[in-house]
């Protein structure tokens, strides 16, 4: 029994800044955070999925500036295209957050209200390097090569700011994360902030004078508060701060945020400290990936390999590309994005591996047994060796999933696959099927279960086909989305339909897949 009694998840993505349109990299965390929620409300969770956009700040207001549009008016445009890859990439989020949006602009003053009653913020005069590209201050000592660590460019700035007390959060911080071993995810990262944060903790500038394109500070607005205060209460403001208390809401207090790599320090040490400054519980982890390259490189559009997520839904299905970038990248660490090496996983394992099976069982069974096959009375051991190695792959993938580790998760269904069409090819029911009729539909009953089971473990990943299948083996709607659920004692097979046929790829060239415009 996989099932917990009803238990809610909160899960997030970051929210992406709106100065470009989206690429693979925001498609694979928006990809493995909808597997994550799907696959929990399999398990009966009240899952609660969000996403969106973070529209403010000085980079944004000036790619607005270069585009010649009101930043309001580009905004809209680069967040419309996020929204419109939601449903391309099939995508089961619950909200989409702007924080551009009135009840977003509303919490985060009254976050900041709160964060300043309680005595954490404070006026003074900030003076620094300031990295524009990455909204951030560095003194000259963290400088490399005359760069932000970041490598942004940098300018020597001043300006009248109000500061968040982060330096009284060192301790607080440190003794939150031994006691929360698994608030940062995978461990490499977690020692990473550790030590950030044992060398010690200057205050944060968290408002900013040089331009307005942000949420006025309340009561000064020739302030607009910081991007990443602003944006960091997202999670919030779609958890329905602050009418609803955090402290007693049950998504909050289990809620995970997928982050890249990249955005683990404002996620692990500025964040949990805001939350303890207005006496919030932290979130309860934060989940960081790796970074994808293009054929080897970091995309960019300069040279042109920029991979543009619309592009192979279009040509191979979001399916196809939901189950590469999972199997392809260990989470955690880095990958190459390759069109070679994604036709080679969608040939080799959706088409000759799960599609093959899928259709060769089906047709079987529709041509040679009328279409139905029923629960033999008696099983023998090599049925029964079977689907114990199917029972043992599919129940070792549970706990991949719960680590994130979506490609180990993605192995052992695979695995399951595979002793499947072994199976098949040692029953040989084709050649069984005119002098062993009874045992040709024991064996195709067998295969078909396993098939079941195979596929509801599929589903978070590829749900279309996953779909499909089940369609195909006639379980009903409302059966399809609980993972304990048994299979029928008759299984009646419908209409065919295909499930990922092969790609042909004599010439690769043909697929136009980078991003251009
Ligand atoms: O950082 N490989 O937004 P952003 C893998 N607005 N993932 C990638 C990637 C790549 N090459 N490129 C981007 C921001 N990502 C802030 C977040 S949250 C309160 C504010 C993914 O548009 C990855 O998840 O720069 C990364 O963290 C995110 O996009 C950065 O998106």
């Amino acid at each position: 029994m996989l099932r917990c009694p009803v238990s809610s998840l909160y899960v997030t993505t970051p929210i992406y800044y709106v100065n470009a349109k989206p690429h693979i990299g925001h498609a694979y965390t928006t990809i493995a955070s909808d597997v994550y929620a799907r696959f929990h409300r399999m398990l009966g969770y009240d899952v609660k999925f969000t996403t969106g956009t973070d529209e403010h700040g000085k980079k944004i207001e000036q790619s607005a500036r270069n585009a010649g549009v009101a930043p309001q008016e580009f905004t809209d445009k680069i967040s419309q295209l996020f929204q419109d890859l939601l449903p391309i990439l099939n995508i089961s989020n619950d909200d989409f957050i702007r924080t551009t949006e009135p009840r977003h602009k509303a919490a985060t003053q009254h976050f900041w209200n709160v964060l300043s009653d309680n005595g954490y913020i404070y006026l003074g005069e900030y003076a620094g390097w300031y990295d524009m590209r990455n909204e951030a201050y560095f003194d000259e000592e963290e400088l490399v090569d005359g760069k932000s660590p970041f490598g942004g460019e940098v300018q020597y700035m001043t300006e009248p700011c109000y500061f968040f007390k982060l330096s009284a959060f060192q301790e607080k911080l440190l003794d939150f994360y031994e006691k929360n071993q698994d608030f940062i995810y995978p461990t490499q990262r977690k020692n990473e902030v550790v030590s950030f944060v044992e060398r010690g903790l200057k205050d944060l500038a968290v408002s900013r004078t040089t331009f307005d394109w942000g949420i006025p500070v309340p009561k000064d607005p020739d302030h607009v508060i910081y991007v990443w205060l602003d944006a960091l209460t997202n999670y919030m403001t779609s958890n329905g701060y602050p009418e609803k208390d955090q402290n007693n809401d049950e998504f909050w207090g289990n809620v995970i945020h997928f982050v890249g790599k990249e955005i683990v320090r404002f996620h692990a040490i500025y964040w949990p400290a805001f939350l303890m400054a207005a006496g919030i519980a932290p979130p309860k982890s934060v989940v960081s990936h790796g970074w994808w390259l293009s054929e080897g490189e970091k995309m960019s559009k300069s040279v042109g390999n920029v991979q543009d997520p619309v592009k192979y839904c279009r040509l191979f299905g979001s399916d196809a590309l939901r189950y590469f970038v999972l199997r392809e990248l260990s989470f955690g660490s880095d990958g190459n994005f390759s069109l070679a090496g994604f036709i080679g996983r969608y040939n080799s394992m959706l088409a000759n591996s799960y599609g093959n099976l899928c259709s060769r069982v089906l047709s079987f069974i529709k041509k040679y047994c009328d279409g139905k096959v029923i629960r033999p009375g008696n099983t023998c051991t090599e049925d029964a060796d079977f689907q114990r190695e199917v029972s043992v792959a599919l129940e070792e993938a549970v706990p991949a999933i719960r680590e994130y580790a979506f490609s180990r998760y993605l192995e052992k269904i695979e695995y399951a696959i595979s002793a499947a069409n072994q199976y098949m090819d040692r029953q040989k029911p084709w050649a069984l099927r005119d002098t062993e009729p009874t045992r040709t539909q024991d064996v195709l009953f067998v295969l078909i279960e396993q098939i079941y089971k195979i596929t509801k473990y599929l589903y978070p990943i590829v749900p279309i086909a996953s779909e499909k299948v089940l369609r195909q083996i006639n379980v009903p709607y409302e059966l399809r989305l609980d993972i304990d659920d048994g299979f029928a004692d008759v299984a009646i097979i419908g209409e065919l339909e295909p499930v990922f046929p092969k790609i042909e790829t004599e010439d690769l060239s043909r697929f136009d897949v980078f991003e251009k415009d």
